[in-house]
């Protein structure tokens, strides 16, 4: 049986430290699910099918192992988008003891709604500060975005905002 694995986040936009877990986890598992998902507690700044492109070229730019699905979810509880697809494990990159504080609940309530396990990864330390609210910020005041993002995200800030 493939193992399957879920990369869910808000991806707005994907950072260089998403790509980093996002390749480390593809190298973990038999299929990835990079799943956009509306997080109600963050103002957007980028359309949700938006953010997937950017999620699909960046990955096929960086050349990434595996099989890679990017999509999006925004009927229910993530772990509805896991059973659906048979994913047992949900993948969160973990920054800080604030991403640990933030994260642990999460997991805990996931692993009892669905027994589906949540397997937390170290970013590289170059990426661990990146964050895309530090992006939105440096872009929206004029600022160079490209050490954070791939370039496709680059790109796109340039063409578009
Ligand atoms: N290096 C490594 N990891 C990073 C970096 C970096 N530089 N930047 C971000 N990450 C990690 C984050 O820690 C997170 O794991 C992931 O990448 C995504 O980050 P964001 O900021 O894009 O996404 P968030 O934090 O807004 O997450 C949104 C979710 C909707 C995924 C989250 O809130 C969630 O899991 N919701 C579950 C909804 C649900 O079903 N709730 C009920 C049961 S808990």
């Amino acid at each position: 049986m493939s193992r399957i694995a879920v990369v869910p986040g808000s991806f707005d936009p994907v950072t260089l430290g998403h790509l980093d877990v996002i390749g480390r986890a593809a190298g973990l598992f038999d299929e990835l699910h990079v799943l956009v998902v509306h997080n109600p507690g963050k103002t957007a700044m980028l359309p949700v099918p938006q953010r997937v492109s950017l999620i699909q070229e960046s990955v096929a730019e960086a050349g990434l192992p595996g099989t890679i699905l990017v999509t999006s979810w925004s009927v229910g509880l993530l772990v509805d988008y896991c059973t659906e697809v048979g994913a047992s494990v949900i993948i969160k990159g973990i920054r800080s003891q604030v991403d640990v504080a933030y994260e642990t609940p999460m997991a805990l309530v996931n692993r009892n709604l669905a027994a589906v396990e949540t397997v937390f990864l170290l970013p590289n330390p170059a990426n661990a500060y990146v964050s895309s609210s530090l992006v939105r910020q440096v872009a929206a005041l004029g600022g160079d975005v490209a050490p954070y993002v791939p370039r496709a995200v680059v790109d796109f800030l340039k063409r578009d905002l």
